[in-house]
């Protein structure tokens, strides 16, 4: 699914379908600028070409932290540790399935984009896991495409998201096939249902700090 090709266009293919992700990918320089601590690890689950990685290791202002991206696709991390070479804070870059990662002694811990092609039934174990491996005052920052509430919420903000992948002149593109093929794999719940989960895991707040559309970027707490 996430083949070479899809690795060759996805810079441009994912910020053209995904409103605000250059924004979330600058927030989270900021977000682990305010959240790291000395001694601990930082995590990117299903990092692809290592965006928001790049961007913790910009936001970073200890040495002392590894930077531990994941992803199970070679393509991305091919790519990935290409543009991540000769950098100041080194990225350690994992082929795996982010459900056998063991998170331990983690302050920031980036889902961006990724929960969303779990089956929905092996959601909670991974939630919980980074729950556990959280150090106390860590964050969870999880990002996903979400449905609507109730039908008639999810058919305007699909409305409007198409609109947006009109206006990036998404159609003309030989990707939109690629992009509608990877948004059939992708299981996209309601908001409530992801506050629902993350109290249910153990967390104690989950606030969402961006929106655009069917797009959310949530900060959560141990
Ligand atoms: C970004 N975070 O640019 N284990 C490991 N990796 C996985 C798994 C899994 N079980 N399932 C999917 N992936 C990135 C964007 S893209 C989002 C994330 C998108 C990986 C998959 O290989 C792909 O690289 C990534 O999750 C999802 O900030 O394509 O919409």
């Amino acid at each position: 699914m996430f083949d070479a090709e899809v690795a060759r266009v996805f810079p441009d293919m994912i910020s053209r379908s995904v409103p605000g992700y250059a924004a979330i990918i600058n927030m989270i320089e900021l977000l682990t600028r305010m959240h790291a601590q000395p001694g601990t690890r930082l995590y990117d689950l299903g990092c692809s070409l290592g965006a928001a990685s790049l961007a913790m290791a910009r936001g970073l202002q200890h040495p002392d932290c590894p930077i531990i991206a994941v992803d199970n696709a070679p393509a991305m991390l091919e790519r990935a540790r290409a543009h991540a070479r000769g950098l100041a804070h080194e990225i350690a870059f994992r082929q795996a399935d982010i459900r056998e990662v063991t998170i331990e002694n983690a302050s920031v811990v980036v889902l961006n984009f990724t929960l969303q092609f779990l089956p929905p039934a092996d959601r909670s174990g991974l939630l919980r896991g980074i729950r556990e491996g959280l150090a106390p005052g860590g964050i969870l920052i999880l990002s996903e495409k979400i449905a609507g509430e109730t039908p008639e919420e999810d058919a305007v903000l699909v409305e409007m998201h198409h609109a947006f992948k009109r206006q990036q002149g998404y159609s003309e593109l030989e990707i939109s096939q690629k992009r509608a093929a990877l948004e059939r794999v992708l299981s996209p719940e309601r908001l409530s249902t992801h506050r629902e989960r993350l109290e249910r895991v153990g967390f104690s707040r989950a606030d969402v700090w961006f929106r655009c559309f069917n797009f959310v970027s949530i900060v959560a707490r141990k």
